[in-house]
């Protein structure tokens, strides 16, 4: 397995976790700009090596949406920009765990746009992809990942977590979360893995595999604020290269003294720590120009964790399961 000699070049643009249609309250942007619109731009951005036509395909690696049920004006968004990236390069898109009720009821039947909702092996013609969609249970994406494979792929796609991804504060381990995948789930020969899911960008080497995740391309929480954001340009041929291509991404800034408020810069998305929460600097950091993330008043305590989780979790596992049993 692995790309055959005489593959002819092939460049690809993969770009993963860009969550259209978040909705996050920000005060103090001008005209009504919203963080979605942020996502939007920075979507749109990384697609424009596409647009010009400067790439020869198109992967998304999921969480193409930031929720399941997108609103609608994220749908139409959505549509256009993959519709005008289409007419030029083909261009997959898979579904990650964000995207659970799956991609292809959302976006328009092209002939080049192609949602794999389900475990697929894509022909371009001499390029052969695996892609397993995002699913709750290693062990069912091992399986897929076995039966897409199984002719022989150059580069499988995914949106999962891997053994030894790293995200701040956590690093993925096998047999920790039930949907993070190792060594062990990863088919003999699969070579390069074009991965979502993880936010921060990095490259892991999981058995005899690259997997190369460029992260989300912008911010989708406070957390991200110290990352880099973008996609990722794939080169293969006789050789399997990749870079990282950096979006600019608008400036998260969390604010807790007074020498925080003097850093901050027009347009930066601002978060005053709640020890330090008054009128007086909320009106300081809108005077330097800051947006504030979240509501008016005193900051609230974090939200508890829903109690619904494992009943949703159980309900999205399930509803996985049938897209990933073949029709009879
Ligand atoms: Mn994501």
């Amino acid at each position: 397995m692995g790309l055959p000699r005489h593959c002819t070049a092939m460049r690809i643009l993969h770009l993963s976790d860009t969550h259209l249609g978040i909705e996050r309250l920000v005060r103090g942007a001008p005209g009504g700009w919203s963080r979605a619109d942020d996502l939007r731009q920075a979507a749109a951005t990384a697609l424009g090596p596409a647009l010009r036509g400067e790439v020869d395909l198109v992967l998304h690696t999921g969480d193409l949406f930031n929720r399941s049920q997108p609103p609608p004006w994220a749908v139409a968004d959505a549509a256009a920009l993959l519709l005008a990236v289409a007419r030029r390069v083909p261009v997959v898109v898979i579904p990650g765990n964000h995207d659970r009720r799956g991609l292809a009821r959302h976006l328009p039947r092209s002939r080049r746009l192609i949602a794999c909702d389900a475990p697929t092996r894509l022909v371009f013609g001499e390029l052969a992809l695996g892609v397993v969609p995002f699913v709750g249970r290693a062990e069912i994406w091992a399986e897929a990942a076995r039966n897409v494979t199984a002719r022989g792929v150059d580069l499988l796609l995914a949106h999962q977590a891997f053994d030894g991804a790293v995200v701040p504060g956590r690093v993925f381990r096998v047999g920790q979360e039930q949907d993070t995948v190792g060594c062990r789930h990863l088919p003999a020969g699969v070579q390069y893995v074009a991965c979502g899911h993880i936010h921060p960008r990095q490259v892991l080497q999981v058995g005899a595999a690259a997997v190369v995740q460029p992260g989300s391309t912008e911010r989708t929480s406070l957390v991200e604020r110290g990352q880099t954001k973008g996609y990722a340009v794939w080169e293969l041929g006789r050789r399997v290269t990749w870079r990282f291509v950096d979006l600019p991404g608008r400036r998260m800034v969390v604010v807790s003294s007074e020498a925080g408020i003097k850093e901050v810069r027009r347009g930066d998305l601002c978060w005053i720590a709640p020890a330090f929460w008054t009128p007086e600097v909320e009106r300081a950091v809108s005077r330097c120009g800051g947006w504030l993330l979240g509501p008016a008043g005193p900051r609230p305590a974090p939200r508890a964790q829903r109690e619904r989780r494992p009943e949703r979790e159980r309900r999205v596992i399930e509803r996985q399961l049938d897209l990933f049993t073949p029709a009879p």
